[in-house]
């Protein structure tokens, strides 16, 4: 299996998080990806696919909001990273908005995600490196590929951050594979969190299966998303399945909502799969709480390939950063490496 991963996605290293009320180390440090590289192995470098299959997700001022983000947090007289402070919940108009503090607000929804001056260089990176797995399977469709992307992406909607994501790999390779004809394409998002930027982005999309198994939102993060009665909207309805689970899920839990994921991604007639996948399931996640084995990886990976459907998997989460590499090589030996 092609393996993919970009160093620039390096560059993106924010000193620290607001966690539970206070200051913590970032999770979603540089260093995951170095430890999966190594536990991987050799891997290809991103090509450049240009801005238009990224524009073709997000929003034109948000992607300008992105890259200008901390020069002009700077600009202000601040240090350090940037992150908002306030956030226009009620009654959000298109207001022109000047200041750095206001825009940082409107294009995000949580304090956990702050911009450094190589943010943008780090997600653009990642959105490549997702392209090109994509690329690699169309060139080569009896193959799967893996993305090693960092900073991850099923946070990011259309116009905001979160959740340590800027641009949201999956979708952006989903809408991608889509445009090329590679369709029906589906997104299953087995990361410890709700995928609620993706979900989002496809929310009223009739003919984009996207499918999660999550953290049950009324104890975990992203709290507001992924309750088992979001199913899409207007021409969308049914095609979002949300399959949230209570704290300490173990294999043996997690199989069943397995099975309901790939029973609904089959009779969608999906001859792409995007798997938004996500470490954070293993027992010993930091900031996570279901309780996924190593040898569980396997079994995932195994399930995955057993759809016998073309599958680009990104890497999102997973903060167990001494285990993340052997979890991240065992699924993948599962899904055929
Ligand atoms: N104590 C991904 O796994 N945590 N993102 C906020 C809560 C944010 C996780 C602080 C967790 C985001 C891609
Ligand atoms: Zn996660």
């Amino acid at each position: 299996m092609i393996r993919v991963f970009d160093p620039r996605q390096l560059a993106h290293a924010p000193l620290r998080e607001l966690h539970n009320g206070g200051w913590t180390a970032y999770h979603e440090s540089p260093d995951r990806a170095e430890t999966i590289l190594a536990a991987i192995g050799p891997a290809i470098p991103a090509r450049d696919g240009g801005m238009a299959p990224i524009a073709a997700v997000h929003d034109a001022a948000y992607l300008e909001f992105l890259q200008v983000a901390h020069r002009d947090w700077v600009a202000t007289g601040r240090e350090g990273d940037a992150f908002a402070y306030t956030w226009p919940v009620v009654r959000r108009r298109d207001l022109d908005l000047m200041r750095i503090d206001a825009r940082l607000g409107r294009y995000s929804y949580d304090a956990a995600t702050p911009i450094t001056a190589h943010s943008w260089t780090a997600a653009y990176w990642s959105a490549q490196t997702a392209l090109t797995a994509l690329d690699e399977v169309v060139r080569n469709p009896s193959s799967a590929a893996f993305a090693l992307c960092r900073p991850p992406g099923h946070h990011a909607g259309r116009d905001y951050l979160g959740g340590y994501c800027f641009l949201n790999n999956a979708a952006i390779v989903a809408a991608e594979a889509r445009r090329q004809g590679l369709g029906p394409v589906a997104i299953l998002d087995v990361d410890y969190h709700h995928g609620n930027g993706t979900q989002d982005i496809f929310y009223e999309d009739p003919d984009m299966l996207f499918v999660s198994i999550h953290a049950d939102p009324s104890t975990d993060y992203p709290f507001y998303w992924g309750h088992a009665d979001e199913r899409g909207a207007g021409a969308g309805l049914g095609t979002t399945l949300n399959l949230p689970l209570p704290r300490g899920t173990d294999w043996a839990a997690y199989a069943p909502a397995l099975d309901q994921a790939f029973e609904a991604i089959e009779a969608h007639g999906t001859r792409l799969l995007v798997l938004s996948f996500g470490a954070d399931t293993f027992g010993g996640d930091p900031i996570s709480h279901f309780a996924l084995e190593r040898e569980d990886f396997r079994r995932l990976g195994q399930r995955v390939a057993s759809l016998n459907v073309a599958t680009v998997t990104i890497m999102e989460g997973g903060y167990a950063t001494s285990e993340l590499g052997s979890n991240v090589a065992m699924f993948l030996t599962g899904l055929g490496a």
